[in-house]
């Protein structure tokens, strides 16, 4: 990797940056082995994530959903935060107002030490019951051979938010305002496909932050980030974190 492969702007915005925000997708997981939901390696057991995130899907066949789920836990529980996750704890240290809005599930950010995690999805630990919303540890979702049911007769489901639902309100407004007022955003590991989450770096743009991508490949953000950086995001953020801090 070369040394200066970071451009002066991004350099210098980030030297005086006291407001910055970072959306995150699957991609800053996958280094430490989580599987992406699109993509190479993307796809499981030949299913779309709109196939499978749904409520309908869930009420048609909660077996299949609760496979899914289960078998993203277990990876979960066996890996470890990676060099990407960390360097945005760096970050965090660095500036006065740093925010991580992700996408993800798996509570690496918060792993790794991130203080300020907005989870626009929910977290694959939480579990409740469809009809009265009581609230299920993992250990006795863990116990239960066939699917859990709630004492009330409803279903227990993950406490994620699955397409067609609304984003936890106040993360999300949260998220809108941090957008609203960074100076930088970064973009990383997500395909900037799933709404409203892709619309954060557009709010941040138009509100005039200076927007930045990382990515293995171009995605429907790229034209209008202002740099895009093409690479893994655990090589490229603690380089990027090395070069100005
Ligand atoms: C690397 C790398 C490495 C790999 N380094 N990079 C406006 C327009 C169009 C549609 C809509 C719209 N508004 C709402 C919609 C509908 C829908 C939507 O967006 N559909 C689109 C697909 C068209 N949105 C919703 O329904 C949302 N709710 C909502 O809008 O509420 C209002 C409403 C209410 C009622 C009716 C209608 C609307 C909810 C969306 C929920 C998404 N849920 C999931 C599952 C979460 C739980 C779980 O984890 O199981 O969220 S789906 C899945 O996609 C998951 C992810 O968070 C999300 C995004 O995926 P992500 O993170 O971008 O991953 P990938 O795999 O797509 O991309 C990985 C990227 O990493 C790739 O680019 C790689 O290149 C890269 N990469 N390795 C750097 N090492
Ligand atoms: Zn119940």
């Amino acid at each position: 990797m070369k040394i200066n492969m970071f451009s002066q702007q991004i350099l210098s915005k980030l030297k005086k940056a006291q407001n910055v925000a970072v959306l995150t997708g699957a991609g800053i997981s996958a280094e430490s082995g989580v599987p992406t939901f699109r993509g190479e390696g993307g796809l499981w057991k030949k299913f779309r994530p709109e196939e499978l995130a749904n409520f309908d899907a869930f009420i048609k066949n909660p077996d299949l959903v609760w496979e899914w789920y289960h078998y993203r836990r277990q990876i979960i529980s066996k890996i470890q935060p990676n060099p990407g996750h960390y360097a945005l704890v760096e970050m965090e240290r660095r500036h006065k107002n740093f925010v991580v809005i992700t996408q993800n599930v798996d509570n690496l950010h918060q792993r790794a030490g991130s203080k300020l995690v907005y989870e626009l999805h929910g977290n694959i630990e939480r579990n409740y019951c469809i009809d009265c919303t009581k609230d299920f540890s993992n250990q006795e979702i863990n116990e239960t051979k066939n699917i859990l049911r709630c004492n009330c007769g409803g279903l227990v489901r993950p406490g994620v938010v699955w397409f067609g639902e609304s984003l936890p309100m106040e993360q999300w407004n949260a998220s809108v305002q941090a957008a609203e007022t960074a100076e930088i955003f970064f973009s990383i590991g997500t395909s900037a496909i799933v709404y409203p989450a892709a619309s954060l770096p557009i709010i941040a743009k138009r509100a005039g932050a200076y927007v930045v991508e990382i990515n293995l490949e171009r995605t429907e953000l790229s034209y209008d980030a202002d740099e895009v950086i093409l690479g893994k995001s655990g090589e490229i953020i603690p380089k990027l974190v090395q070069t100005y801090l």
